[in-house]
């Protein structure tokens, strides 16, 4: 696996915390692959959640790309998916969306769940993705994906 020099960090945190916890192995950022630009049609990425860290923090998608994210917690405590414009990360980062979905690229996650929720990425642009339940953001559970024609 190849792995982003913005990845060093928080792999160092993560096995530091892993270690402690007594896990053998460590794989952030597994899926997708660094460098590779997904799209466009129809595609899947699994985003594992650990430690309260996703498995990776950036992506990237050719416009007219579905993606859907198989999310898994492996965490014992819950957390979200929530993917969307500045509008929709203001209105989550208020509280007033307590569970989700029904709406497309919002997922809630109880710990040790898995869901899926799917985005459509049609413009080019940069899309943020986070957790917004207290205290997760400031803690580092988030991303952009980055939509290019590149
Ligand atoms: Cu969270």
């Amino acid at each position: 696996m190849r792995r982003r020099l913005a990845f060093v960090p928080i792999a160092v945190v993560a096995a530091a915390v892993i270690a402690a916890a007594g896990y053998v192995t460590l794989q952030p950022g597994a899926s997708p692959p660094d460098g590779e630009v997904l799209g466009p049609g129809e595609v899947s990425v699994e985003l594992d959640i650990e430690h309260s860290r996703f498995s990776f923090d950036h992506l990237r998608v050719r416009p007219g790309t579905t993606v859907r994210f198989q999310v898994r917690n492996t965490d014992p405590i819950a957390h979200e998916l929530i993917i969307g414009d500045e509008g929709v990360h203001r209105r989550h980062a208020t509280g007033n969306e307590p569970f989700h979905p029904p709406v497309a690229g919002e997922l809630s996650v109880g710990p040790h769940e898995t869901g899926s929720t799917s985005y459509t990425f049609a413009e080019p642009g940069t899309v943020v993705f986070a957790c917004h339940l207290p205290g997760h953001l400031d803690y580092g559970m988030k991303g952009t994906i980055v939509i290019t024609d590149d």
